[in-house]
């Protein structure tokens, strides 16, 4: 396949309510989406870094400019397969999303031309996954308590609350006092303590909840395996996981016994695969987390999480937990589930409308 040229376009959408997590408040979710032009077809790709450096240290202006600067010229006159763009790619060190922005696209380009599906082509074998959803923190527990009685009520099977120092037992202990033992129920702390918050932690562990997701630094994998010496709660990585490497080391380290799979975190959803079958080849659970995507991201999430080694829900929640309009056909939870797209490629476009009513900016670069 080649490459004739791909358009760059940043979209802006409002998000239905804040987000709040331990390194910052998201009001909108700025996007920047990649249409690759090929001699086969079209694909799309979404980047899922954030417009500032804080979940991780990629941003959308920088992964635009990695883009354009290195890895579009690297690509360009090359007969290119999606396979083939990581290892196109691999002399340029880091930028995992910018990379996985593009592979995404040409992948999409490429399962499009050959007719087969993201899911069927990973080897996805489920037709619709459990969804679970992430809640931010709250200004205070009878706001939360509100905001996870409406998520179980739209039928979300397992609630993860974002944690910090200050806002962690006791929001815990509400939604169990509220909710109940029999609500699937983890923590996110997105790197917000260190290892002498080690007692509070484990007082975490009086509320039977699945995991706890990343309590330390993106870094501190041996300071994890420490941690969970001290812990019943199982510790799941995020941040920490930029491969299947760093998946295979941390399993090995005992730094954790689940992990959270972010196709954008590991530069791409092929490497996402490879977690996903390093984790299986361990015994370790693995879920398919989100970055607050639109309609695409969403879409080939869904193929990862139906994986056979996705055994817990995953934060692939319905269109309208972010946006009260989405650039692609919204995805509705239907109990609790949500249908893993099927048809070619991700399975799904972005619909013009939407799709016009939130680009702030569109360039097209020949190739
Ligand atoms: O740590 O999992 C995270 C969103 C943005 C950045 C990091 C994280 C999250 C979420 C929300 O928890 C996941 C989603 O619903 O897309
Ligand atoms: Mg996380």
């Amino acid at each position: 396949m080649k490459l004739t040229g791909i358009e760059f376009r940043r979209v802006r959408m409002p998000l239905v309510a804040p987000f709040r997590t331990s390194f910052a408040t998201e009001t909108t979710k700025e996007v920047l989406l990649l249409r690759v032009v090929t001699d086969e077809g079209e694909g799309w790709g979404e980047c899922v870094a954030m417009a500032e450096p804080r979940y991780s240290s990629e941003y959308l202006d920088g992964c635009a400019d990695v883009l354009r600067r290195f890895f579009l010229p690297a690509l360009a006159g090359r007969d290119v397969t999606a396979a083939g763009v990581a290892p196109v790619l691999e002399p340029f060190r880091g930028h995992r999303m910018g990379k996985a922005a593009l592979e995404m696209a040409v992948l999409d380009a490429e399962l499009r031309a050959r007719g087969v599906s993201l899911a069927a082509n990973l080897g996805a074998d489920r037709e619709r996954v459990p969804c679970g959803v992430s809640v931010g923190i709250m200004d205070s527990i009878p706001e939360l308590l509100d905001a996870v009685d409406g998520y179980l009520d739209t039928g979300y099977q397992r609630i993860k609350l974002k944690i910090q120092p200050g806002w962690d037992v006791e929001p815990v202990r509400a939604v169990r006092e509220r909710f109940g033992d029999d609500v699937l129920l983890q923590v996110d702390a997105n790197t917000a303590y260190t290892l002498a918050d080690t007692r509070q932690l484990a007082k975490l562990d009086a509320f039977g909840l699945l995991l706890v997701e990343q309590p330390l630094d993106e870094e501190d994998v041996l300071g994890h395996a420490e941690l969970a010496r001290h812990l019943e709660t199982p510790i799941c990585l995020d941040e920490s996981i930029t491969s299947a490497r760093a998946a295979a080391a941390a399993i090995a380290m005992g730094a954790c016994r689940i992990v959270n799979i972010k196709p954008g975190r590991v530069g791409g959803y092929l490497e996402a695969k490879r977690v996903h079958d390093v984790c299986a080849a361990h015994g370790v659970a693995v879920w398919c987390g989100g970055m607050l995507e639109t309609g695409l991201g969403r879409a080939a999430n869904l193929a990862i999480a139906a994986l056979p080694g996705c055994t817990l829900p995953g934060d692939t929640s319905a269109s309208d937990r972010y946006f009260r309009t989405d650039i692609t056909a919204p995805f509705v939870l239907q109990g609790g589930f949500l249908p893993v797209p099927a048809t070619p490629g991700i399975g799904v476009e972005p619909l013009p409308d939407a799709l016009a009513e939130f680009t702030t900016g569109t360039e097209f670069v020949s190739l």
